[in-house]
């Protein structure tokens, strides 16, 4: 479905003059709005196609209604998101759940809802029906040279999707690793990894970069052959200048400094991209900003840091996805909510006064540099988000708007009460 124009104008105009008090009082106690605004303009976060259904745990699944049914759906979906808050403008497919029959055609429907395609996905952690040779011992490091090379097909036929639907990277997430002591040569694995991944490398199109994510456990519980960031940024030195590390948050051991990671791999040049998520335990995949929002903000203070002192732009030059999953909300009030949180936390990074904080660091002044990042933490910047969105014809509001215009109510009506997303 389309967001009915005049529905979002009432929602605005109904908001507009608390909007623009809120909007004057955040000009008056701070300097450089105005290029805050544009940059939250310009940035744009990628929906990914397996968030838009209901997700479960391995426990059971509860089915949300009204969920999308096909690619198409799912497109549709991206864009009431993005019409509804202007910065879901890019979807991120996973394959072989959403395989596009006529890429043209799909194509055409995402650039006709404001949406481009982002990262590919390739999926060598399922075994899908038909498949030859299963990938229940791995697949990039499988010992047998045969798992291998399908696993390697796999992943040419995705960057193949990919090229025709206008996309310029693959995102490689592999569940590869073991499960107990003794059952894998961990340099073994490593290598026979390698050779894979460059034989994939091989046939990325020029302008295409290939993204490295690591994750520490799960489904392996023993070792994870890419199970941190440096394993991650071994493999893309070793690939090449178009390999690149992927980092979801989610993907740590427990407290890990991931703000420090970040900071380094932007020094190195060699962070690719970027899954927002939240978590409490592990790979929780919980709304972005849910539970640890201050983590968040200080992750983005490190990637506006670390873009900016190397010419970055913060728009086009990483690669963000949302990579979360729903169990008992409305996925697209929880895609909303994520979105939202990550805008705030970029806009409050953007507020940091970096000339001060050096000053601080500089002088060892501890109290100083903590005070300095939490002023801008604590700024509430919700006015200057919204600001953003209205200028770029959003709703003010936009989960506010999502129930008032009753969406999910209409979906289920168009799609029924059982629909069922592809994912996990
Ligand atoms: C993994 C990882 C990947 C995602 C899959 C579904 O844990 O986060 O990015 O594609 O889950
Ligand atoms: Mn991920
Ligand atoms: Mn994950």
């Amino acid at each position: 479905m389309i967001l009915d124009q005049n529905t979002l104008h009432t929602h605005n105009d109904a908001g507009i003059k608390l909007h623009q008090q809120q909007l004057s009082h955040i000009r008056s106690v701070t300097d450089n709005t105005d290029a805050i605004i544009e940059k939250l303009r310009a940035f744009q976060v990628a929906i990914p196609s397996w968030a838009l259904g209901t997700g479960g745990t391995r426990f059971g699944r509860f089915s949300g209604a009204g969920e999308p049914g096909s690619l198409e759906e799912k497109i549709a979906d991206v864009g009431l998101l993005h019409a509804l808050n202007r910065s879901s403008g890019a979807i991120s497919l996973h394959i072989p759940w959403d395989i596009p029959s006529d890429a043209a055609a799909i194509r055409q429907l995402a650039a006709d809802h404001g949406l481009r395609f982002d990262a590919v996905n390739s999926n060598t952690f399922q075994d899908q029906p038909g498949q030859q040779h299963s990938y229940k011992f791995g697949s990039l490091q499988h010992t047998d040279k045969a798992v291998r090379k399908q696993a390697i097909e796999h992943n040419i036929e995705v960057i193949r999707h990919g090229v025709e639907l206008g996309s310029d990277s693959l995102t490689v997430w592999l569940s590869d690793g073991s499960s107990f002591p003794g059952q894998l040569s961990f340099r073994k694995a490593f290598s026979r990894t390698l050779e894979s991944l460059e034989e994939i490398y091989a046939a990325l199109p020029d302008n295409w970069k290939v993204f490295v994510e690591y994750k520490a456990f799960e489904p392996n519980f023993y070792s994870m052959t890419v199970g941190d960031w440096g394993q991650s940024l071994l493999f893309a030195n070793k690939l090449g200048p178009k390999a690149y590390t992927l980092v979801d948050l989610g993907h740590h051991l427990p407290n890990a400094n991931i703000e420090q990671i970040v900071a380094l791999l932007l020094q190195e040049g060699k962070l690719g991209g970027f899954h927002f998520n939240d978590s409490k335990y592990g790979d929780d995949d919980l709304t972005v900003g849910s539970i640890n929002p201050y983590q968040l903000f200080l992750i983005f203070q490190e990637l506006v840091d670390g873009m900016d002192a190397r010419g970055m732009n913060h728009a086009r030059d990483l690669g963000w996805m949302i990579d979360a999953s729903h169990n008992i909300k409305d996925p697209l009030e929880d895609l909303l909510q994520s979105v939202e949180a990550i805008q705030l936390a970029y806009a409050q990074a953007l507020l940091v006064d970096s000339v001060a904080l050096e000053h601080a660091r500089n002088n060892n002044d501890v109290a100083q540099a903590q005070e300095i990042l939490q002023d801008a933490y604590r700024t509430d910047v919700r006015a200057l988000v919204a600001e953003a969105r209205l200028q770029d014809g959003g709703a003010l509001q936009p989960l506010r708007l999502f129930r008032e215009a009753g969406i999910r109510k209409q979906l289920i009506k168009q799609r029924g009460e059982r629909s069922v997303a592809t994912g996990l």
